[in-house]
């Protein structure tokens, strides 16, 4: 199973609105278990793993035991139902991380298999299968992407001196660890201050990883971004969505259109400005499960205020830039601690000079 889950996150960045599945076959016969089949969801969410595995197992897989990351879909989607496969196939025993929470799959998959006479093992490392694929299960259980916020900061949270000097924080291992990061995630976003003052690309731009840039998106209620912008100067080759309030400057709505932006309107909260929870409603709606964010501090604070965080990757170089320095996150008015989000660390990496720490949210 871990080598499933292994094969699974292969897909990750790539998938979306599907989970990223991973499969292994296994047979046990003459000198103990042997992989015959591994598969993975494919780039565009299809082919399903299973297919992909079976498909390399061929007659291998009568008999065998077929490991996946989630439960078989027995429902005919796009593609005929896994669990169908796998039968057809003649695999004899299917161990499963975790139910499939489509309710059109919902345990009918594993049902499926049992009726006809396989034999089904549930629950096989379903917390890791759950956290690989939350983007997946935020989808079905909220309507939203997962949430990562991405941070490159001084040892004292700052993320630019106080003259707006930020190039660079952290060296080049941790940057380019920043780019695998986007290539994981299905969309990228940014708040409008940070893509006006930083001018960014948002590509992923590690050697070979070139085609993986993930959707690049601006939350920019009044269609601030200049229209020379990087952003918007590549917007027909590498996708640019800008979430923006209803209404606004027709024309300059249509400017961006002709440059191959997409424009998403999202209703403002009662507030009047731009509501991040239904920001989020409208990407989960087109697809996007992975959401990486990377700043600036006021979106991640708007984000972090109404609890929309879900994880952290927290870039730290050994350097102080003191108090007038540009904080990673705008003010969050907490008054007692109780009031504080709580993250859990996961894990800590060294990274040339600089530290990764990953963070998951809390209960
Ligand atoms: C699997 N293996 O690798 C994946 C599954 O539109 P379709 O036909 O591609 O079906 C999409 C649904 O299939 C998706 O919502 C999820 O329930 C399941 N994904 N299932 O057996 C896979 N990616
Ligand atoms: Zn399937």
């Amino acid at each position: 199973m871990k080598t499933a889950l292994t094969l699974a996150a292969r897909g990750l960045g790539q998938v979306a609105p599907n989970p990223a599945v991973g499969c292994v076959i296994v047979r046990e016969d003459g000198e103990g278990p042997r992989i015959v089949g591994r598969g993975w969801t494919q780039p565009g969410g299809r082919p399903h793993a299973e297919t992909e595995a079976l498909g390399r197992a061929r007659e291998l897989a009568k008999g065998a035991t077929a490991y996946v990351s989630l439960e078989p879909c027995s429902h005919r989607g796009k593609t005929g139902p896994c669990a169908e496969a796998l039968l057809d196939a003649g695999i004899a025993r299917v161990v499963g991380a975790v139910a499939d929470p489509n309710p059109e799959v919902a345990g009918r998959g594993f049902a499926m298999l049992q009726e006809k006479g396989v034999e089904v093992v549930e629950n096989v490392c379903a917390a890791e299968a759950r956290h690989l694929n939350a983007g997946f299960f935020l989808a079905m259980s909220e309507n939203r992407p997962l949430v990562t916020l991405k941070i490159a900061s001084s040892l004292d949270g700052r993320t630019a001196t106080h003259d707006g000097h930020s190039q660079w924080i952290t060296g080049e291992r941790a940057r380019a660890r920043g780019h695998l990061l986007r290539a994981t995630h299905d969309a990228i976003m940014v708040g409008s201050a940070t893509a006006i003052v930083d001018d960014p690309e948002l590509t992923c731009r590690l050697p070979g990883l070139g085609a993986r840039s993930p959707i690049r998106i601006v939350a920019d209620g009044r269609l601030r971004l200049p229209l020379t912008s990087k952003l918007v100067r590549d917007a027909m080759k590498v996708p640019l969505w800008l979430l923006t309030l209803p209404g606004g400057d027709a024309n300059r709505r249509k400017a961006f259109e002709e440059c191959g932006a997409v424009l998403i309107d999202v209703e403002p909260g009662e507030d009047g400005v731009m509501s991040m929870r239904n920001a989020l409603a409208a990407l989960s709606e087109i697809g996007v499960t992975r959401l990486l964010v990377e700043g600036g501090a006021r979106l991640a604070a708007s984000l972090m205020r109404d609890r929309l965080v879900d994880r952290i990757e927290w870039f730290q170089a050994p350097k102080l830039i003191g108090g007038d320095g540009y904080p990673a996150i705008a003010g969050l008015g907490v008054k007692h601690l109780d009031g504080a989000p709580v993250f859990e660390l996961r894990d800590v990496v060294q990274l040339g000079e600089d530290s990764l720490a990953r963070y998951a949210r809390g209960v």
